[in-house]
């Protein structure tokens, strides 16, 4: 094997250096980040880059497809690593076995920073081993056990009515998320699947046709659905729906900004009713519009989480962040706008799934 030490400011840089003298078939074997030489004050930090490339010719029938396929995936998820922040390419540097799993976590939208710490954490709790694949293999193991540990999941529409009283769930979030669409699939789910009685109270007074939008689903479902606009309305409403088993309460959506709008929700919920509030969040929005939102929405206190609209991104690494960030268990997820199929309530197993793009729609 030919094999040759490139150093560069950063891996970009060294990965197009080792295409261009090696070319494509160039097999990445090392690297490392050289610190800046305390003695010369304009120095910088480079990266060192071990390449080297097969000299001798092999037979078809030699070539080992699998290493080469796994070459090749390396070189592109250093690639990926690339094109992220400096912060990346010191990992790598650090921990050259973390390429494959850090290349996933990136790609499926969790957060540099969250990224760097599981790695940076998993990397700490292993033991010395000098087998390159099984290290390779520990390390991702174990980045999946943190991630794991860090999912909390909450079946929470999974109740009985021992208690005789109808448990009361009101969706909140913002604009267009998908509270009403929700839930319909989660009514018609507690109806034909879990065999339970389901109410429908709308206190969406803001939207022309809100209730009626409500009122559509549950007729199809043969479902009562009242809408209420005042804390009387809702006493009203929840008294005729004492011998239901769930009450699930559609709310205005509001720009997470608008401080007033929200109390005014908060007002009619959080009154003397016992009613859990579920927050409602687009996986389609930014990661720091989810944090915001959250922030915001934090004076609910929400019971749970629901992400939506995981069908519309490929990058649901961002619920990773979200419950890392916000200590909320997750109740449902939904991928799609068919009502009532496009509804998933996630073990912890099938959630890393759908985080890692590998879930009912990733790849
Ligand atoms: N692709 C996709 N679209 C969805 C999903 N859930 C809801 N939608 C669509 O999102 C749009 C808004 O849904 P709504 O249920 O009206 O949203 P909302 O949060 O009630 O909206 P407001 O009441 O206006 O705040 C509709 O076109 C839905 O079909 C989903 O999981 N995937
Ligand atoms: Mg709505």
């Amino acid at each position: 094997m030919n094999k040759k030490v490139f150093r560069a400011a950063n891996i970009q840089e060294a990965l197009a250096t080792i295409k261009d003298e090696l070319g494509s078939e160039a097999m990445i074997l090392s690297t490392k980040k050289i610190p800046k030489s305390p003695r010369d004050p304009y120095g910088k930090e480079m990266f060192e880059v071990e390449a080297g490339v097969n000299t001798q010719e092999q037979p078809e029938n030699d070539l080992d497809l699998d290493d080469l396929k796994s070459d090749i995936a390396e070189i592109k998820d250093m690639i990926a690593i690339a094109g992220f922040g400096s912060g990346m390419q010191s990992i790598l540097c650090r921990h050259f076995e973390s390429v494959g799993i850090l290349a996933s976590l990136l790609r499926s939208g969790v957060s540099e920073r969250l990224a760097a710490g599981l790695i940076e954490r998993a990397a700490e709790s292993l033991a010395p081993e000098p087998d390159q694949a099984k290290r390779v293999r520990l390390l991702k193991k174990e980045v999946m056990q943190l991630c794991l540990r860090q999912l909390k999941i909450k079946d929470f529409f999974n109740r009985d009515n021992s208690s005789g009283v109808p448990h009361v769930a009101a969706f909140v979030g913002p604009t267009g998320v998908g509270k009403t669409t929700t839930i319909a699939k989660l009514a018609a789910f507690l109806t034909f699947n879990r065999k339970m009685k389901v109410g429908l109270i709308s206190i969406d007074n803001y939207r022309i046709g809100a209730f009626e939008q409500l009122k559509a689903y549950a007729g199809i479902m043969g479902l009562v659905c009242v809408p209420a606009f005042s804390g009387q309305d809702l006493s009203c409403a929840l008294d005729r729906m004492k011998s239901m088993d769930m009450v699930l309460i559609d709310t205005a959506g509001h720009s997470h900004y608008d401080k007033e709008k929200l109390d005014e929700i908060l007002d009619l919920i959080k009154n003397d009713f016992k009613i859990s509030v579920h927050l409602t969040l687009s996986v389609t929005s930014e990661l720091i519009n989810m944090k915001e939102a959250a922030s915001a929405f934090s004076v609910f206190n929400p019971d749970t989480y629901v992400f939506t609209k995981i069908d519309e991104t490929k990058r649901c690494g961002k619920i990773l962040d979200q419950v890392s960030e916000f200590d909320i268990p997750v109740s449902l997820i939904t991928n799609g706008q068919k009502v009532p199929e496009d509804l998933i309530v996630p073990d912890k197993q099938g959630l890393l799934k759908i985080i890692l793009g590998k879930g009912p729609n990733g790849d």
